[in-house]
């Protein structure tokens, strides 16, 4: 591939946090003419010395582009507003780290600034996501179906336990909140679960380029609809819902053989039995919202896991990759689905 024929740059990377403010900002996709680096590189619109290159989105910077990689220090460089140096990072990533700090240089202040990079335009509104809800209880296999999609089907699996579990773990502010929900197999407040989801997804999407997502175990109740309809507005359509129904005896076997390695506060016969009853309380009134608006996919949980996996991956064909839809089953698919052991941990 010829530089000429290199993909369009469509990345966009905000600057912020550094000790110099005219550093601070957002650096878009650089129109500087195709030119012939101090290197001998002869770069194409967008790129300088073979990567992706970035200007300012004020247009203030003397220098374009602003944010660049340079052959001859083999580093990524960002300009203050008077085109001289003020930070760079020595390394041949393909674009600029987002994971490590950046060297002061003699032009610029500490601390070094944080670097991300946007798959979208941060200042327009984010393009339209596909959202699906998946509901079923304790041990219906949401987390196995959600972790194959996500793996074979590229669409991206956010589970409202998982990411109550790892803020519990992070031990925030909420975490002793979280954990007593959690363990009395009880709901978490909505301002916390919500912002988590928000938080999540605008990463994931910004960030990562994400537009499908499954949101499993979401919403558990009526009252977590309202956060939803709080923080992503009335007015967007209802998401679809995939609802796997399954009876309480599968469901205590399948909870009782995960208890053995999940290492799960709430995988015992106790919690089991709480959150079953939260279930049958809290999340069945929203199944029967989604369903009056015909909006529920019913899935036969019992079934064995390729059948299950059939069902979902039909009903998230629309919005799939057919490209991702038609590749063979990967090794972790393979597992998910109890077509090959996991390795034995050591
Ligand atoms: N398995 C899966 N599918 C199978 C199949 N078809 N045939 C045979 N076996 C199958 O599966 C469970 C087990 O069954 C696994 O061993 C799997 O291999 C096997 P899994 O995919 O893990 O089931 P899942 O439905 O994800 O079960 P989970 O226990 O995670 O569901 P819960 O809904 O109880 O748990 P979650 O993590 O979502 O929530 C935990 C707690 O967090 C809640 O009780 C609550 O306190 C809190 N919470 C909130 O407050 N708000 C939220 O929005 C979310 C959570
Ligand atoms: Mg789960």
């Amino acid at each position: 591939m010829t530089s000429n024929a290199l993909k369009p740059n469509t990345l966009f990377i905000e600057v912020s946090g550094s000790g110099l403010p005219e550093v601070d900002g957002l650096f878009v996709p650089s129109t500087a003419p195709a030119a012939e680096s101090e290197s001998g590189t002869v770069s194409s619109l967008g790129y300088w010395n073979g990567k992706m290159a970035w200007d300012r989105a004020d247009g203030k910077c003397a220098r374009s582009p602003a944010l660049s990689y340079s052959n001859s220090y083999s580093s990524w460089r960002i300009c203050r507003l008077d085109g001289h140096l003020a930070y760079d990072i020595t390394c041949d990533d393909a674009l600029p780290p987002t994971d490590r700090a950046w060297h002061v240089y003699k032009k610029g202040v500490a601390p070094a600034p944080s670097v991300v990079v946007h798959h979208f335009d941060p200042r327009k509104p984010l393009p339209k996501r596909n959202v699906v809800f998946v509901l079923g209880g304790p041990g219906s296999g949401k987390g196995t179906m959600c972790s194959l999609a996500s793996t074979q089907l590229g669409w991206t699996h956010l589970s409202t336990g998982d990411l109550l579990r790892t803020e519990r773990e992070a031990g925030g502010e909420t975490a002793a909140t979280i954990e007593s929900y959690i363990t009395a197999g009880e709901l978490v407040p909505n301002e916390i679960t919500v912002t988590l989801l928000k938080k999540a997804m605008d990463n994931a999407t910004h960030q990562h380029g994400k537009l499908n997502f499954l949101l499993d175990g979401f919403p558990r109740s009526l009252d977590n609809m309202d956060g939803w309809y709080e923080v992503f507005g009335r007015e967007a359509e209802l998401p679809k819902m995939l609802y796997f129904e399954c009876p309480f005896s599968v469901l205590e076997q399948r909870i009782l053989g995960r208890a053995k390695y999940s290492g799960r506060s709430d995988d015992n016969i106790e919690s089991m039995k709480l959150r079953f009853d939260t279930f049958k309380a809290k999340a069945l009134p929203t199944l029967d919202l989604f369903r009056s608006q015909n909006k529920v996919v019913e899935v036969d949980a019992s079934q064995g896991r390729e059948d299950v996996y059939a069902v979902v991956k039909a009903s998230l064909a629309a919005h799939t990759d057919p490209a991702l839809a038609a590749q063979p089953l990967t090794e972790k698919s393979e597992m998910l689905l109890g077509l090959r052991p996991y390795p034995k941990r050591s």
